[in-house]
């Protein structure tokens, strides 16, 4: 038998008037009892409301943006439990409720590793506490990362924790135990008295609402981060999607939080302070489809705003005659594909850019971050930018300068495939200390790339065009191949800027300068 069963909030303190921020169900969806429904932040925390019940939301009654006092209609449920179960033995409606039953005495309990959906054998990346680490119910014990996501698995219970059975790198599956912990009578009392739910009538007596960001989502979520990642980012108001992973398997550390706020109060202070655009209902105008930009063109987005905003550009525009490098490039065509890799445009001007770094160091630098200084690197990493269905990736080439033409063409080919397959890992695309943007397949007489930051410069490659260039007294034929190299002014005067660019070109047109 099912019955319908109204879910409220329950009390949640002295707050009222408090902001829905997460509606974590739809109607149709199956829940079990303690599975979170909605989560409310107030200015100082958020809180998650768990269903009571078992069984099937049939209706929300609230939306994200709603603003929800104790006892707002929530949902209503159709409880599969019977009715006569559920007046008399609440509690127990669920395995975990039962569990967190008050204590009489102090009782050894062996926390396990709760239902994780499909993910099978799923690796630990982070341990949150240690053996005697004295915890509250919610806190996070371990954190799970599957292919996809992460999962943070909190503790039922309040507690001492007494042995931690499980180590970084395991992997575990449900019902594999995760720590000891002594749960304390008191404190299960205590935690029980102080509980919200321990009054209200909407909810059984077990049922927890955390006061702190300790649970920040149920599921799987869509960003790699641990919960202290995540609390740091609720509390400065950032939004993971846009930040950059450089952790294992792109997860999003704490530093790479702290360095996102860090460049957007950087950007405050040089003044590049931009007028929101007014937000346009264009439905007004004709028919309209609203999709989601992709997390790497979001991230893309801000960067390149970032860089253009705070970088003072200039493009120096300049054209290399490639008539004998062409020549040159399609008699190795054959020899390049025997050793599985084929010759573009892309690797020899890859070897020109090397030159060119190696005679004007300048270009082969950062700014300091004081803004004084200018960080020289003795080593040549050159990015390369990939087109992907996802967006914009740059996969580097690490000391590239150590290479054969074939090894540059070869990585170069592994690279931008892994980057298109989705595959590539983050370290593959860190320490650029230039970049190149090749839109030569495509088209294109010329164009201004944004800087990648924090490289000094980047030169656009278009299109090799048939043009006359006048030579010994007529005009001949000649392939030639646009560069557009732009640069950070701050750093680089405009005669540098010339003198490298017409350096690259000067390489490109004498091979044999190119490949001694
Ligand atoms: N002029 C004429 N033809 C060129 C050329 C040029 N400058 N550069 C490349 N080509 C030719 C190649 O020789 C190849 O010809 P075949 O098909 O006959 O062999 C063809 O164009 C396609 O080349 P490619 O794109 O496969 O290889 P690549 O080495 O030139 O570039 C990569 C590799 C990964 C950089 C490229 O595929 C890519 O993704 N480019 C887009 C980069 C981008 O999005 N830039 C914009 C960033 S915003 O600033």
């Amino acid at each position: 038998m099912t019955t319908l069963k109204e879910v409220s909030v329950p009390d949640i303190g002295n707050y009222t008037d408090v902001e829905v921020i997460e509606v974590a169900v739809k109607p149709g969806a199956k829940v079990k009892a303690e599975d979170s429904l909605i989560t409310l932040e107030t200015e100082k925390a958020s809180m998650e409301v768990p269903s009571p019940y078992t069984g099937t939301v049939k209706e929300m009654k609230i939306k994200v943006g709603d603003k929800v006092s104790q006892g707002t209609l929530i949902a209503l449920i159709e409880s599969e439990v019977q009715a006569d179960q559920q007046e008399s033995t609440q509690p127990a409606e669920s395995e975990n409720a039962s569990k967190q039953a008050p204590l009489v005495q102090d009782e050894l309990m062996t926390i396990k590793v709760p239902d994780t959906g499909a993910a099978k054998q799923v690796e630990i990346i982070e341990i949150s506490v240690k053996p005697g680490d004295v915890i509250q119910a919610e806190d996070t014990l371990i954190t799970l990362e599957s292919e996809k996501a992460s999962m943070d698995i909190p503790s039922p219970h309040a507690g001492k924790v007494e042995t931690v059975l499980v180590k970084v790198g395991d992997k575990v599956n449900e019902g594999d135990a995760i720590v000891t912990m002594t749960v304390s009578a008191q404190k299960e009392g205590k935690v029980q008295q102080e509980s919200p739910q321990a009054s209200s009538s909407a909810l059984p007596s077990q049922t927890q609402v955390s006061k702190t960001i300790t649970k920040p989502l149920k599921d799987f979520s869509q960003v790699h981060a641990g919960p202290a990642t995540r609390r740091l980012a609720r509390e400065l108001g950032v939004d993971l999607t846009v930040v950059q992973g450089t952790g294992h398997r792109n997860r999003v550390t704490l530093k790479d939080v702290q360095e996102y706020v860090k460049g957007v109060m950087q950007n405050a202070q040089s003044g590049a302070f931009v007028e929101k655009a007014p937000e346009i209902d264009f439905s007004q105008f004709g028919d309209i489809e609203v999709k989601p930009l992709s997390r790497i063109k979001k991230w893309t987005a801000k960067n390149l705003s970032r860089n253009w905003l705070t970088i003072p550009h200039v493009t120096q525009f300049e054209e290399a005659d490639v008539t004998e490098l062409e020549i040159f490039r399609q008699e190795n065509q054959e020899a390049a594909i025997a050793q599985g890799t084929k010759l573009t445009p892309l690797p020899f001007i890859i070897m020109a850019c090397i030159s060119a770094l190696k005679t004007y160091p300048q270009f082969n630098a950062s700014l300091a971050a004081n803004g004084s200084d200018i960080i020289l690197k003795q080593y040549f990493h050159i990015g390369v930018a990939v087109d992907t269905p996802n967006g914009l990736m740059v996969p580097v080439i690490k000391h590239a300068d150590k290479k054969s033409l074939y090894d540059i063409a070869k990585e170069l080919g592994e690279l931008s495939a892994l980057a298109k397959e989705g595959k590539i890992k983050a370290e593959q695309m860190q320490g650029s200390s230039f970049t190149i943007s090749s839109l030569g397949g495509i088209g294109g007489t010329a164009f201004t790339p944004i800087i990648n930051a924090p490289d000094l410069a980047i030169l656009g490659v278009s299109k090799v065009q048939i043009k006359p260039q006048y030579v010994h007294d007529q005009f001949i034929p000649r392939k030639m191949l646009p560069l557009s190299l732009s640069y950070d002014h701050r750093v680089i005067d405009g005669v540098e800027g010339a003198r490298f660019a017409a350096h690259i070109a000067a390489q490109l047109q004498d091979i044999r300068k190119l490949l001694l």
